[in-house]
């Protein structure tokens, strides 16, 4: 990266149009590309010139935002998907194959949990989850044919950390790739490319875009990774729209303003809410009541803007809090402009076993502040007027 990030979300990769000298990029909303004659038609084909041949095969919105990301998380080479799952599934297939070995952290966005149990286990790839901020348990669980190990840091819903670094030396002991989600932090506070991994993703849909319009998906690694990857995404064809990588471009130019509000806003409310009567505990990287609080200083820049709290009241006490905030909205997602607030036990995980919810740290009175934009007081007094009343 030549600038800071900041800089670079503005300016990293050139998306002026050559042709009208407009600023923004255009929208190249077309599913195929004119050739000049066969010659050239057999030319792209053959991969002997480069150049747009359909939009599943590349378009230029597409490519544009993923070497921005690539840029940002320090790879070589990035790619987008038409969703965040699309997104994971397209990594766990581009790393192995039926046969191999994956081994998947325990506490994972709910999505990536049941593609994980009811989709991959099924096509042949054997799966062990594993608590794998205990490196002990990534260490035991690695095979002869262990080709993947996916995390997420911090863990959706609960801000579980893991040492990324640690679990990088397990795997390249061995012949196993690490992808981290790191869709929570985005390369503002977190680059896993310095502790080693191999592959990072993102749910696009979150931080990148910021405004709640768009699902997307994003990966980024080495060149030989990425090809391998993005050839199987021609296959499945879960390709992003242009119009949606057009959306996601304009979102990161504002990302580092956004991210760093969000942050501000997040790190006050969550030493607010630890002082409340009403809050057994708050998770939250950067408070010193972390377990993990070292290892959030280490790996992490900041603190991001996800805070996960459980209240003394339970599942009741979450259901209530759900029903009457008001500027703090009642939906699923994060990493919007607006404070987005949710509660597992009874939304995001409420189809799992009460043994997968236990596995996964999900308890009764675990609530997921997703924090936005607004002011800060605003926030806390819509969550103060009804925790004042649990
Ligand atoms: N990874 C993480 C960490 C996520 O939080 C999500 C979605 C995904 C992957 C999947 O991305 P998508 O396909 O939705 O773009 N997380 C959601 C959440 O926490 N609530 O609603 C969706």
């Amino acid at each position: 990266m030549k600038y800071r990030m900041e800089t670079e979300v503005v300016h990293g990769v050139e998306q002026s149009d050559p042709h009208t000298g407009a600023l923004s990029m255009p929208i190249y909303q077309t599913s195929t590309f004119v050739f000049k004659n066969s010659e050239q038609g057999a030319r792209r084909f053959k991969g002997e010139e480069s150049g747009y041949i359909y939009s599943r095969l590349g378009n230029p919105n597409t490519d544009v935002l993923g070497k921005k990301i690539a840029l940002l998380e320090g790879y070589e080479a990035g790619m987008t998907t038409g969703s965040g799952m699309a997104a994971v599934a397209n990594v766990v297939l581009a790393a192995a194959g039926a046969g191999d070995h994956i081994i998947v952290d325990d506490t994972v966005y709910g999505g990536t949990h049941y593609l994980i149990e009811e989709e991959i286990r099924n096509i042949g790839i054997e799966v062990t989850r594993v608590d794998a901020s205990v490196l002990g348990q990534v260490e035991n669980a690695m095979q002869e044919n262990t080709r993947l190990i996916m995390i997420e840091t911090p863990a959706n819903p609960t801000l579980k950390l893991i040492d990324i670094t640690g679990v990088v030396k397990i795997a390249h002991q061995g012949k196993a790739l690490v992808c981290v989600d790191n869709t929570f932090l985005t390369p503002f506070y977190q680059r896993p490319k310095e502790f080693g991994a191999d592959i990072v993703l993102h749910s696009a849909t979150k931080y990148i875009s910021g405004h709640g319009d768009v699902v997307a998906g994003i990966i980024v690694g080495d060149q030989k990774f990425i090809n391998h990857a993005f050839k199987i995404s021609t296959h499945y064809g879960w390709t992003l729209a242009p119009f949606n990588a057009w959306l996601l471009l304009r979102g990161l130019k504002t990302m580092g303003l956004r991210v760093h509000k969000s942050q501000e806003n997040a790190q006050q409310i969550a030493s607010w809410l630890e002082d409340h009567k009403a809050v057994e505990k708050v998770y939250y990287p950067f408070l010193k009541s972390h377990s993990q609080y070292d290892l959030a200083r280490k790996q992490q820049s900041g603190g991001g803007g996800i805070i996960a709290f459980e209240l003394k009241g339970g599942y009741e006490a979450g259901k209530t809090l759900m029903d009457h905030v008001h500027l703090c909205t009642l939906a699923v997602s994060l990493g919007d402009c607006d404070t987005l607030i949710q509660h597992p036990a009874s939304m995001t995980h409420a189809g799992m076993s009460e043994e997968a919810m236990r596995e996964a740290h999900i308890t009764p009175g675990l609530v997921r502040l997703a924090v936005g934009v607004e002011h800060v007081q605003d926030l806390i007094e819509d969550l103060d007027k009804v925790l004042q009343k649990l």
